[in-house]
This record gives C-alpha cells, structure tokens and sequence, in this order.
C-alpha cells in the first residue's frame, strides 16, 4: 500500500472507532470549557464513558482569551489543589490575599490534557443542534461537522446516546433553551424557562455558578457559566474558581444520578 495511503486509512479508522465508540455514552458534554473539561476528567476517572462535543477546534472555551486577549487569568485559593494536581503553575497576586493569576494558555492545555488522559474523548469541531428527547427524559445529542452548520449546508445530522447530557454551552445555555423551546420542556427554576443572566458582579457570580450547577430536567444538567444564565446569576469576567468549582460539583451530580439510574 503506498504511504499516502496508509496515513489515510490509519486516520479514517481510528477516528472511526472512537467516533463510534462516542455515540453511546454515560455522558455527553455539550461544549468543552472549563467546567466541562474539569467534570469530564472526573467522571472519566470513575470509570463512565463520557465525551466532550465542542463546535471550536481547540477545546477550552474562554479560558485561551484571559481577560480582554490579556492571556492571564484569575482563580482562588480554594482551586489551587486541582491545580497542582493538573500541574499548573499559578502565582499569588501581590496585595490581594487569596488570588491568584495563571497563565491562559497553561491552564487551557492543561484542563484538555488532564481530561484526555483521564479517559474522556473530546471531538472538536463538531456542533451539537439538537437534542433527543423521549419518554419524559434527555436521551441524547444531534451532532453535525460544526463548518457544515456554519456554511448552512443542507446535511442531516447524527445522533449520540447518552444517559445524562450536559450543557456547558456558556452563556447561551443553548441546550438547556432546545430543551425549553423545541421539547416544550418545563425545567428547574421558578418560571419553569431560562431566567437570563445579570450583568457583572464577581463575588456573587462566582458563588451562583456553583450553585446552579443541577440537573435541569430528567438527563439534563448545566454546569459552569451555562448554569449561571439558567438561573438568572451574575457574570464574573476572567475568575475562573467557580469554574473549577462547578465541573467538580456536576461530575458528583451525575455520578450519584447514573448510580440512582443503574439500581432501577
Ligand atoms: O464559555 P465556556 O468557556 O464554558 P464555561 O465552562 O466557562 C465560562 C468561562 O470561560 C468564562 C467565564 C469565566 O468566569 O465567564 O466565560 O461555562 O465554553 C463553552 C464552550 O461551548 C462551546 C463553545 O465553543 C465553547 O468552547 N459550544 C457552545 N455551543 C456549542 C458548543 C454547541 N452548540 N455545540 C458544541 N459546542
């Protein structure tokens, strides 16, 4: 077989395999910032079959960018362990106890790395367009090549099972709002929609994110910033420990879920 030939078929059928492999999940994870890339790693590790969908080619969602393109971020004591799990490097922020600044492109490799090597598949450039919905429950995702949706090309998509699905969409919270409008679904909060985000006010959003972090509707959660507009919170610019904070809290969400699911 000439060479060319054997990179071909050597991509083609390992990206099979795995994109196979990915549409029959424990999880499926809606977007690949830092609150999904920290529970992804975590459910990863317990064993469940979880993978990331993430419309971008480079997983990390607004972690690259820092704060207006400064590539520096900040986060709190609280997350330093993950940290240094991870090994990332941060630096104590002089005249502000608590605080501390870690370098953006670090931090967004790191969480990528540290969640791949758990064992969570993430397929970039991929765009979730819709959700499967039945029997009163989130059963799964509608994944199309994310150019063929940019270019509005008239391709159907395909479809990824899933026992529990996550919107970690950011803040467009756009699962969670298929689910509102196209499911007709009543979720979680006191309307029974999506309440919108408020504008900035850091300690606040930080606090509201984790919080938020819940399982909206039967199979589906939110977590990270994607939580915080579901349930009318504040948003907290380039802090980044409710973050962390929250892809922890949903992973223990959903673990504790599929467990509750398994013994039915
Ligand atoms: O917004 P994002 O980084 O997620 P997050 O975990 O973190 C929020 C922070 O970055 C920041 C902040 C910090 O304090 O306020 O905003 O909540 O990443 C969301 C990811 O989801 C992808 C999007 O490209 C981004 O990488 N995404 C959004 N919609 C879709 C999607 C979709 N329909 N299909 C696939 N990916």
């Amino acid at each position: 077989m000439a060479m060319e030939n054997i990179i071909t078929t050597a991509i083609i059928r390992q990206f099979a395999d795995k994109l196979s492999a990915g549409t029959d999940l424990d999880v499926a994870f809606v977007g690949g910032g830092p609150s999904a890339l920290v529970a992804a790693a975590k459910l990863a590790k317990k064993g469940l079959k979880t993978a990331i969908f993430e419309k971008s080619l480079a997983p990390g969602g607004g972690v690259w960018g820092g704060g207006m393109l400064f590539n520096e971020i900040v986060v709190q004591e609280n997350v330093l362990g993950i940290l240094e799990q991870i090994g990332i490097s941060y630096q104590a922020v002089p005249d502000a106890k608590g605080y501390y600044t870690v370098d953006s492109v670090e931090m967004a490799s790191g969480l990528i790395f540290n969640a791949v090597k758990a064992g969570a598949k993430i397929f970039n450039a991929m765009s979730v367009e819709d959700i499967v919905f039945k029997e009163g429950r989130v059963n799964g995702l509608v994944i199309n090549w994310a150019p063929v949706r940019k270019l509005a090309m008239p391709v159907d998509p395909l479809t990824v099972i899933a026992k529990a699905v996550v919107d970690a969409t950011g803040h467009p919270c756009e699962i969670i709002r298929i689910a509102c409008e196209k499911a007709q679904v009543k979720i979680a909060t006191e309307t029974g929609g999506v309440l919108g985000e408020r504008p900035m006010w850091v300690q606040h959003g930080e606090q509201q994110t984790v919080d938020s972090t819940a399982e909206y509707y039967p199979g589906l959660f939110a977590c990270g910033m994607s939580a915080t507009n579901v349930t009318g919170g504040y948003r907290m610019g380039p802090i980044f420990g409710g973050m962390i904070l929250s892809g922890l809290k949903a992973a223990d969400l959903i673990a504790k879920s599929l467990a509750s699911l398994e013994k039915r």
